[in-house]
């Protein structure tokens, strides 16, 4: 969190983590797909000419008021491939909240597991923990034919019981309802510290 008290700006930070090709930016240019242009800025996307994300993508929402301050949410994706773990690292830096999209196939859950245990050894460098992080999974890919049941994704990725939907991000499904439930965990935890 950053609050700049000329401006009573407070920036909120939330960042899609999840493994390779699981849907991340693509939920992020659902959302901004959708968003009125007055609220958002430009979705600024770094990627491979295979449309893999390189670096990051951001993209920055205003939402309502909290304590009288206005409160923008900066929206980072990481990329997932395996080879890009200090980007990943540099990302999460100062994250207020963050959305686990996780790949329903069924040949993705190692991907799943592995990715989830880097971000919490990243969070864990930075004195944090999935326990007691504002958090939420999205179960990407429901479209796919053959994907997991919603019974063992919950038992092997949602140890900690964060709330979960289930997605069809190319179509939109399950995002914004991923995102708000994102938004009210973190609007609820910077209340306590305002
Ligand atoms: N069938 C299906 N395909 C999806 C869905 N969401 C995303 N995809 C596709 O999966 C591929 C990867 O999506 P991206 O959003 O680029 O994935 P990413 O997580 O940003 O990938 P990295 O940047 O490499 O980490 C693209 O071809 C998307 O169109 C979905 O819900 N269903
Ligand atoms: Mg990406």
């Amino acid at each position: 969190m950053f609050i700049n008290w000329a401006l009573q700006e407070i920036n909120l930070k939330i960042v899609y983590y999840g493994p390779g090709m699981s849907g991340k930016t693509t939920n992020l240019e659902y959302i901004h797909s959708k968003l009125d242009p007055s609220l958002t800025g430009d979705l600024v996307s770094l990627k491979t000419k295979e449309d893999r994300t390189i670096f990051f993508d951001f993209m920055q929402i205003e939402v309502g008021k909290i304590k009288g301050k206005k409160p923008k949410f900066n929206l980072y994706t990481v990329p997932g491939q395996v080879y890009y773990a200090s980007s990943r690292k540099v990302i999460l830096n100062g994250v207020d909240g963050i959305v686990f999209v996780a790949d329903s196939q069924p040949h993705r859950m190692e991907a799943n597991i592995e990715t989830l245990l880097d971000l919490e050894s990243n969070l864990k460098a930075d004195g944090q923990s999935l326990e007691s992080f504002p958090w939420a999974i999205q179960y990407n890919k429901r479209d796919l034919p053959g994907v997991e049941s919603l019974d063992v994704l919950q038992k092997r990725l949602n140890f900690f019981n964060v709330p979960s939907f289930e997605g069809v991000a190319v179509k939109g499904d399950g995002v914004f309802s991923t995102l708000k439930s994102v938004i009210n965990l973190v609007v609820q935890n910077v209340q306590n510290q305002l």
